[in-house]
């Protein structure tokens, strides 16, 4: 693949790192434990025990994970150079917090952790049923918790160097110091964009207020469709389902930089891809190839890659179509698997 524009720092991700607790259950696990088949919450007081439920009854992977940090991995999977993409986040002072390290660091990405030596790694307990179609995932953030913008600050030559940020919804009630940090030096550059995602119905159900104020500033937006559902009901947008209709009104939100026009991208699993540009009038879909149902092993991480294969050509100027394209492709390849791992295959698109 020609990827001479391709540089190292060039693409810088801030999310959680996670090492996930995967397996599949029965429906009647995740009623036990009140978790819907297709969600992603923080765990609450209501959770605990339920690591040691799963563990004592189920077989688990313990698998590197956190959302940004996957989509790191991917787009590092599509390029042959290495470092193109550095990822900070919190990390404990622990074996899962190094196991993690090993991963991403194997994958090709520059982690640039924080450590908070009082706190453990963060894990996420990733829950599949009905034949890897659906999971349900549980967060205990931990140290992931902790991350400060004083190390954005202290590590900032990776800030200057890079073009493209991502992150996620999910960093919300983490950092939004740091978040804002990010949106507004990319804000302030003609030529870099600040990308994000929606990540769960939740960020605009309880963070509403903070991810309305993040809003401005995001070139590039992605999310699933409940997500844009859940964003549309913060806007209080009564009037239309129409998800064609959603996506256009997100695109068109208030901008603190009009010559970087918004682009929103809204995946739907299997349904076409709907992409509407700030300014726009025409919204477009783009068809999802299907791929059989007995092919499917494991959906969590789809989204990710998704956005992994999207951003890999984004950033060498490739059209949207394109972008879209390899999104769908590496979205496929990481349904096929069992958990986030990035093939041990070349990429071929
Ligand atoms: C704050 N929450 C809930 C989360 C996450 C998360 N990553 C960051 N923050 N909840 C789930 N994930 C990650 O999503 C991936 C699949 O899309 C999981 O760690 C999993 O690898």
């Amino acid at each position: 693949m020609a990827d001479s524009s391709l540089r190292e720092a060039l693409i810088l991700g801030l999310g959680n790192p996670l090492l996930d607790v995967s397996t599949t259950v029965s429906k009647e696990f995740l009623d036990k434990w009140g978790l819907e088949p297709n969600n992603a919450i923080l765990a609450t007081d209501q959770h605990q025990g339920l690591v040691e439920d799963l563990t004592k009854n189920y077989e688990v992977k313990f698998i590197a994970g956190g959302s940004v940090q996957n989509t790191m991995r991917i787009i590092q999977w599509l390029f042959s150079k290495p470092k193109v993409c550095t990822f900070m986040g919190c990390i404990g002072n622990d074996f899962f917090g190094r196991c993690m390290e090993f991963k991403a660091t194997e994958d090709g990405v520059r982690v640039v952790y924080m450590t908070d030596p009082k706190e453990k790694t963060g894990h996420c307990v990733v829950l599949i049923t009905e034949n890897g179609q659906c999971r349900s995932m549980c967060a205990f953030l931990g140290a992931a918790n902790n991350f400060k913008k004083d190390h954005l600050v202290k590590n900032w030559e990776y800030a200057e160097k890079a073009k493209y940020f991502y992150v996620s919804g999910f960093h919300i009630p983490v950092s939004l110091p740091s978040i804002l940090e990010l949106a507004n030096h990319a804000n302030s550059h003609q030529d870099k964009r600040f990308c994000f995602n929606l990540s769960a119905q939740y960020i605009s159900q309880v963070f509403g207020e903070q991810l309305l104020s993040v809003v401005p500033f995001i070139d590039l937006l992605f999310g699933n469709e409940t997500e844009a559902a859940a964003f549309a009901e913060l806007n209080k947008w009564t009037d239309t389902k129409d998800l064609k209709e959603i996506a256009k009104r997100i695109a068109n939100m208030g901008k603190a930089n009009n010559n970087k026009p918004r682009i929103v991208i809204i995946t739907q699993g299997k349904d076409p891809v709907i992409v509407a540009k700030q300014n726009e009038t025409e919204t477009k879909e783009y068809v999802v190839k299907p791929i059989e149902a007995s092919e499917i092993v494991d959906t969590n991480g789809a989204g990710d890659a998704f956005v992994g294969g999207f951003l890999s050509q984004f950033v060498q100027d490739k059209s949207i179509e394109e972008c879209v394209r390899v999104g769908i492709y590496a979205a496929q390849q990481i349904i096929r698997q069992d958990g986030f791992s990035t093939p041990r295959f070349p990429p071929q698109f």
